[in-house]
């Protein structure tokens, strides 16, 4: 009996971490959310090619997606590349690696986009943040280039909430907030948003829970908090959508 209860103890636990920051959430409605797997495939590295250049596959030829993005990358070198110079993202970013790429149809419009996740450096909590950037596909030639930071980032964020074929993103910040009395602390900030025509937009109203913030206290905690007015929580919220950049690109 003793060995089961510690059993029951120790996967709680381990659950529990798993689920650091409190996400995935333990309480209604988020308990409930269903997790769409969105076909994702990793956007792999072109072996052909010394240089190591990631490559984004569409029907007709291959672009080169990322090239030299992050710290830790590889040095692609000359620009005289044999995918017709079609880049669609390249950067000396000394302050963030190249995590992972991955396509799959986000916006549901039957034609693959990209997500590129990059990390940042540090340590403590600063090793949780990291870069978004999307690649919404209109065309062979024409994609939006949506681009945000955020903890914990990974695809899992991506979830069909109203199960429309389309993705909605969870978007995880640690931001400071004051509390009814003025004192502030630090939360982990969540707001969901739709993708309309191509652009991310806040959708906060739509789905019940959002936005939710949670103390961060260093110690085991997932529930909304009840510091914040309703009226703090949009300023927050717009404070949040108002640091994501799109913008639409032709290459
Ligand atoms: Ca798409
Ligand atoms: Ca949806």
């Amino acid at each position: 009996m003793i060995f089961l209860l510690l059993l029951v103890i120790s996967i709680k636990a381990f659950a529990y971490y798993e689920a650091y920051p409190p996400y995935m959430f333990t309480e209604e409605p988020f308990e409930s959310i269903e997790y769409k797997d969105f076909s994702e495939k990793e956007v792999v590295a072109d072996e052909d090619n010394e240089q190591s250049l990631f490559v984004f596959t569409s029907p007709s030829e291959d672009y080169t997606l990322v090239r030299n993005c992050g710290w830790g990358t590889v040095d692609t070198g000359s620009k005289d590349l044999k995918y017709k110079n079609k880049i669609l993202m390249e950067g000396d970013d000394f302050n963030s690696t190249l995590e992972r790429a991955i396509e799959l149809d986000l916006d549901g419009n039957g034609l693959n986009d990209c997500v590129v996740f990059r990390q940042y450096f540090g340590n403590s909590i600063a090793v949780l943040q990291g870069k978004v950037d999307i690649f919404l596909r209109f065309s062979e030639t024409e994609f939006q280039h949506i681009y945000y930071e955020g903890f914990c980032i990974g695809s899992e964020d991506f979830v069909d909430m109203d199960k429309d074929g389309k993705s909605e993103i969870i978007r995880l910040d640690l931001v400071r907030g004051a509390d009814k009395k003025g004192k502030e602390h630090n939360y982990w900030g969540y707001n969901i948003y739709e993708l309309v025509d191509g652009k991310m937009v806040n959708a906060n109203e739509k789905y019940e829970g959002f936005p939710k913030y949670v103390w961060y206290t260093e110690k085991h905690n997932d529930k909304d908090t009840s510091h914040l007015t309703k009226e703090y929580r949009e300023k927050l919220a717009k404070e949040q959508y108002s640091k994501i950049e799109q913008e639409k690109i032709r290459i």
